[in-house]
């Protein structure tokens, strides 16, 4: 049996061993595409969590002492074994989040990559050499955090459950990670990756529960040393200040509402394709996707037309047949969308196209059709607020320098992307938004895996993928060095 299958009972897992919770409790796992049943999950408790870290806690020493060139090598065959079952996985991922399968193939990819890119970091977390004075000298070391949290969202459970624990892992941390309750199955597969490869038990523990009883202990314990979290800004918030209460250092990414600025000189034939892509790339449930469009007054009218027709040619449907896009997570998102929608109808903006509750033949799923609203201003809601929908604002501007203050004017700064084909402008406008990435007319780069990435303002702090991460997961020691001259 494969270790990515949907059972009709799914459990945690800590300390090695698949288990259920110590209450009994379970909740449901629904199908986004059908609102069915999928399985019924452990609701992790209080006692299980603590088991967890405890866990954790007695795994993490011995894993710091292995050898980094064997942690390493470890998490490169997790990156073998993902591949080995990425048929299975990607099933797992489209049926739990609902997104198109060759999307959730993608995932399983890039879920891939970041365990070969960290396992071949790992023995290469080098410290400095600091020059003191006469022959003084000191060193410094990048050493483990120990135990770290990390509360995950629902949207790409498989590739931030990857980004997570490849990286926590390499620099030799021991994880309680928290999946999101509408879609725990793929970062429990990826703990039984783990120990496949030869994980010692404990150093990777996996518990699946509600976010106000599991989450919530888990970000209050005074029993661990570091608090991964992504997810919205209100539970962030939440996150925060239960980590204040013991000191404990946080990562947080919170979101965005990214813009992609067309200047006057877009090349459109290649904007518009990416540009819905980044919309409708899981169903708008993603915190990099691309919500606004700020563009030049000069090239409104031929922009707004062809994303019209892009949208209109979107097919959606049911995650396992592939269609262009899945429905949203769940109910309550669908709500929250298609509320957004009368907000920016009572707001005065224009729906050119979408914003129905789509009916997919057969299925009675979370579906909406991608909605495109023009004549949006930057205090709108729609302009400000996530949606975490299909639903892209367009705001108009009438020159470079207010296309900038345009696309700055928002409380997030994750990414953004500039279409021109001028270089000067593009690295004006590079260099002067306000978001930890941005893109040269293209939007994304594959899953990113090497890039760091991570918000200004609003949208968080501290840096996710890449090498940059390694610095999150560890800490400095420096020890310095009173050198003597054999004579003195
Ligand atoms: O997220 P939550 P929700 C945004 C997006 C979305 C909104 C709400 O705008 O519409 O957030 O989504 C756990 N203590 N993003 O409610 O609550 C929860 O179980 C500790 C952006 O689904 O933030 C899950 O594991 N943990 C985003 C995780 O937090 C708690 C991705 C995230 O869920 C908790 C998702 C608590 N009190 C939503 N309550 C992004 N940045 O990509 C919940 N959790």
């Amino acid at each position: 049996m494969s270790v990515a299958t949907v059972e009709d009972r799914t459990d945690l897992y800590i300390a090695g061993a698949r288990r259920p919770a110590r209450s009994g409790e379970r909740f449901e796992d629904r199908d986004p595409a059908t609102g069915l049943r999928l399985t019924e999950v452990a609701a992790a408790g209080h006692e299980d969590v603590q088991a967890a870290i405890d866990a954790a806690r007695a795994a993490q020493p011995g894993w710091a002492r292995v050898p980094p060139r064997e942690r390493g090598a470890l998490l490169t065959e997790v990156a073998r074994r993902i591949r080995g079952v990425a048929d299975d996985l990607a099933r797992v991922e489209s049926t739990d989040t609902g997104k198109p399968l060759s999307q959730a193939r993608a995932d399983v990819e890039v879920a891939a990559q970041y365990f070969a890119f960290y396992g071949g970091a790992a023995d290469k977390v080098y410290g400095d050499t600091i020059p003191l004075d006469g022959d003084d000298f000191a060193v410094t070391f990048r050493e483990p955090l120990g135990v770290v949290a990390q509360i995950i969202p629902w949207n790409y459970p498989l590739q931030i459950g990857a980004r997570s624990l490849a990286v926590a892992l390499l620099a030799g941390n021991a994880t309680v990670l928290k999946p999101a309750e509408e879609a725990p199955l793929t970062p429990l597969a990826l703990a039984e990756l783990l120990a496949g490869a030869g994980l010692p038990p404990g150093v990777v523990n996996v518990v699946p529960g509600l976010g106000e009883v599991a989450g919530a202990y888990l970000a209050a314990s005074d029993d661990i040393d570091h608090i991964t979290f992504t997810g919205g800004a209100e539970t962030g918030r939440l996150v925060m200040a239960a980590a204040a209460r013991n000191l404990k250092p946080v990562t947080m990414e919170l979101g965005g509402k990214s813009p992609s600025v067309v200047l006057a000189d877009a090349d459109l034939s290649r904007a518009v394709p990416v540009i819905t892509k980044a919309l409708i790339q899981n169903t708008g449930q993603t915190c990099s996707a691309g919500t606004r469009v700020v563009v030049h007054a000069s090239r409104h009218d031929e922009l707004v037309d062809r994303l019209a027709e892009a949208f209109a040619a979107v097919r959606v449907g049911r995650g396992l047949d592939d269609p262009d896009m899945g429905p949203l997570i769940s109910a309550a998102q669908r709500e929250r969308v298609l509320s957004y929608l009368d907000v920016g109808r009572e707001e005065g903006s224009r729906m050119v196209t979408g914003g129905d509750g789509r009916r997919v033949e057969g299925l009675d799923g979370y579906f909406v059709a991608p909605a495109l609203l023009t004549d949006v201003t930057p205090e709108m809601r729609v302009a400000r607020e996530e949606i975490f929908g299909p639903v892209l604002s367009v705001l108009a501007v009438d020159d470079d320098d207010e296309a900038l203050r345009t696309a700055n004017d928002s409380p997030f700064g994750l990414i953004a992307a500039v279409w021109t084909s001028d270089v000067d402008r593009a690295l004006w406008l590079a260099r002067n938004l306000q978001c930890g990435q941005v893109y040269v007319n293209s939007y994304g780069a594959g899953g990113g895996v090497p890039l760091p990435f991570g918000g200004y303002k609003r949208s968080g702090f501290g840096r996710e993928k890449g090498l940059e991460a390694i610095m999150e997961y560890t800490q400095v020691k420096t020890i310095a060095f009173d050198v003597r001259a054999p004579r003195e």
